[in-house]
């Protein structure tokens, strides 16, 4: 069985996908699924294309849904929500569809949606994953972060180190990529929060005035969730 860590969907290898994708977006796609579902969202169903959520959501009754939309950090207009986990408390979300597309984190999502498994992974369910993954041992891992509009970000290496280091007893390294994660997960894993105020995205959030959403992020294995693909795009809870 074998483990491969890719820091963004255009460094993965490009007609082929794994026996099982776990798709990372720590700030703050991924983490935000995790959260809505956790708080008892119905299901999350992901679009890249903006105008592609607006059509399939305006199908669905109004009453169950939510539309979550960020760009560049902000909140889309006409959007319910933007993506701050946050935000995805009971009272909002409970048995309610999120129909949400963001930057980076639903685009890498789209890029592996054929693999047999597809899950999405933060620090917040890191354990929920590695579970799941140890209990089915699929063949073939990837580990793939969203990063920032193709280029690399610390946070998702940082969190795909986290779950690589607690699969490599039963794993082979499949690239270098994995030991590097490891490693950076080993300088950081105690000041975490530190290293996302420093990383480029978490400056960019910080601009925003989001630093309560970067201490969320920041921890490490507070839910027991995970989001599973059961169709095309759309993600339900697996406890
Ligand atoms: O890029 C993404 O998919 C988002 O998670 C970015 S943000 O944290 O909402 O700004």
């Amino acid at each position: 069985m074998k483990l491969f860590v890719y820091h963004t969907p255009e460094l993965s290898p490009k007609e082929s996908c794994p026996d099982c994708a776990v798709v990372i977006d720590v700030l703050r796609a991924t983490t935000t699924i995790a959260t809505a579902l956790n708080a008892g969202a119905e299901a999350v169903q992901a679009f890249s294309d903006l105008e592609q959520l607006m059509q399939v959501s305006a199908e669905w009754p109004s009453q169950l849904r939510l539309k979550a939309g960020e760009r560049g950090g902000a909140k889309v207009a006409g959007c319910d929500l933007g993506n701050s986990p946050l935000d995805c408390v009971p009272d909002v979300v409970k048995d309610k569809r999120l129909f949400i597309s963001t930057t980076n984190g639903t685009r890498a999502l789209e890029r592996v949606r054929e693999s047999k498994i597809v899950m999405t992974a933060a620090l917040v369910n890191r354990r929920a994953a590695v579970k799941y993954i140890l209990k089915k041992e699929p063949g073939t891992v990837w580990l793939l972060g969203s990063g920032w509009e193709g280029g690399y970000s610390l946070e998702d290496t940082v969190c795909a180190g986290a779950i690589a280091q607690a699969l490599l007893p039963q794993y082979q390294v499949g690239n270098d990529e994995v030991i590097a994660a490891i490693a950076l997960y080993d300088q950081w894993k105690d000041n975490l929060l530190h290293l996302f105020e420093q990383s480029s995205h978490g400056q960019r959030l910080l601009g925003l005035n989001a630093k309560a959403d970067l201490a969320y992020c920041a921890q490490t294995d507070i839910l027991d969730i995970l989001p599973i693909q059961s169709d095309p795009g759309v993600l339900v809870p697996f406890r």
